[in-house]
């Protein structure tokens, strides 16, 4: 393809994005729009898989049959979020297989927050709470993106990251009227989930590569520090509705700007888990390379059994035509 073709192409592309117009897989697309949400997409997929495990660990030691019932149901729609996701993924032209490769090689990257652990009870409402809560305030602004597989799941994961997210504050507010000792339990969670929620909306838009040119193609639409804002205004009141203080000394409603002032996140803590060196980067992948070795069984039955069926249905085929 000559040169101003190619420009003609991409003129027409982002006059359809302008125009809020959905861009479907078998339109064209410039070759980094396709690579952008591929990356983008497959991160998030991997992040609501791998996000699986720090709740999981508590499963076998949920406090009653009820709260045991709901955490497996929201561990499970996390499961389903991943199958969404990959799915949307896969539009573009790449393998499922792929896509887990590069999770399991150290390749692609999934969600910072899930590299730390999850020591106590109080945990699991911290994460319905401050981790669902993030990925919403992230979320609903993608189930408008310009893709439209990626819109079209958005939509459905938002309404389950909403359940969520109640659940995980249902039951802090429990505890937060329980006993001293569990009312700790609630703030310890806090203190830990507090700067690894906030550093979930990804680096300073100082520091954001991709967000620019994400913006223009209407990938995204508010950028990491907006959002970033908004989760914190919207999750301090709640903090103090459970007793809770906030670990940021920093931290003040100004006026003059209608938002919360707040400390400095520690960057540095940030890229070094993003980088593979956080508490529990290993035990992670580790566990999902188990998880996929044990799993092999279950996709060469699937293999075998969609190639019986495929023979079978050209055998009738062919029976029928003699
Ligand atoms: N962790 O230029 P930007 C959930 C990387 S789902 C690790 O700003 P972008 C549900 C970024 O990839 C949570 N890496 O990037 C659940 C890039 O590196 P690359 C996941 C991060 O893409 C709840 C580099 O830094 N949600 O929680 C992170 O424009 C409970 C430069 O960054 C999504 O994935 C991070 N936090 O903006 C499940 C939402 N942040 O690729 C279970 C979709 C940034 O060049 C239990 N994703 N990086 O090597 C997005 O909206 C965007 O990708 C951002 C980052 C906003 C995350």
């Amino acid at each position: 393809m000559d040169n101003s073709n190619l420009h003609n192409l991409e003129e027409k592309f982002q006059a359809k994005i302008d125009a809020e117009i959905k861009i479907e897989p078998k339109d064209w697309m410039p070759e980094k729009y396709r690579k952008t949400l591929i990356r983008q997409i497959s991160q998030h997929a991997h992040s609501e898989v791998v996000g699986m495990l720090p709740e999981g660990n508590w499963l076998t030691r949920a406090p009653s049959l009820n709260r045991k019932l709901i955490l497996l149901a929201k561990i499970q729609d996390e499961g389903g979020h991943g199958l969404y996701l990959y799915s949307a993924a896969e539009t573009l032209g790449i393998s499922r297989d792929e896509l887990v490769d590069q999770l399991l090689t150290g390749k692609a990257k999934y969600s910072s927050i899930f590299n730390y652990p999850s020591i106590n009870w109080a945990d699991i409402g911290a994460i319905g709470w401050l981790v669902d809560g993030a990925a919403i305030m992230n979320q609903v602004m993608l189930t408008r993106t310009s893709y439209g597989p990626y819109a079209r799941a958005m939509v459905r994961i938002c309404k389950e990251e909403s359940f969520h997210q109640r659940q995980g504050y249902e039951l802090l507010l429990t505890m937060s009227q329980g006993t001293d000792e569990q009312k700790e339990m609630v703030q310890d969670a806090f203190n830990r989930w507090w700067w690894p929620s906030l550093m979930m909306f990804g680096p300073s838009d100082k520091e954001s590569t991709h967000s620019a040119q994400s913006m223009k193609w209407k990938i995204k639409r508010k950028s990491n520090d907006e959002l970033r804002q908004a989760f914190v205004d919207a999750t301090v009141p709640q903090a103090e509705f459970l007793g809770l203080t906030v670990p940021d000394d920093q931290l003040k409603w100004n006026e003059e700007r209608n938002h919360y002032d707040f400390g400095p996140i520690d960057w540095d803590e940030f890229w070094s888990v993003v980088k593979g060196n956080g508490p529990c980067n290993r035990e992670r992948l580790k566990a999902r390379q188990k998880a996929h070795d044990e799993g092999a069984w279950v996709r060469e039955a699937a293999t075998a059994y969609a190639e019986k069926r495929r023979k079978r249905k050209a055998e009738k085929e062919s029976t029928q035509v003699a």
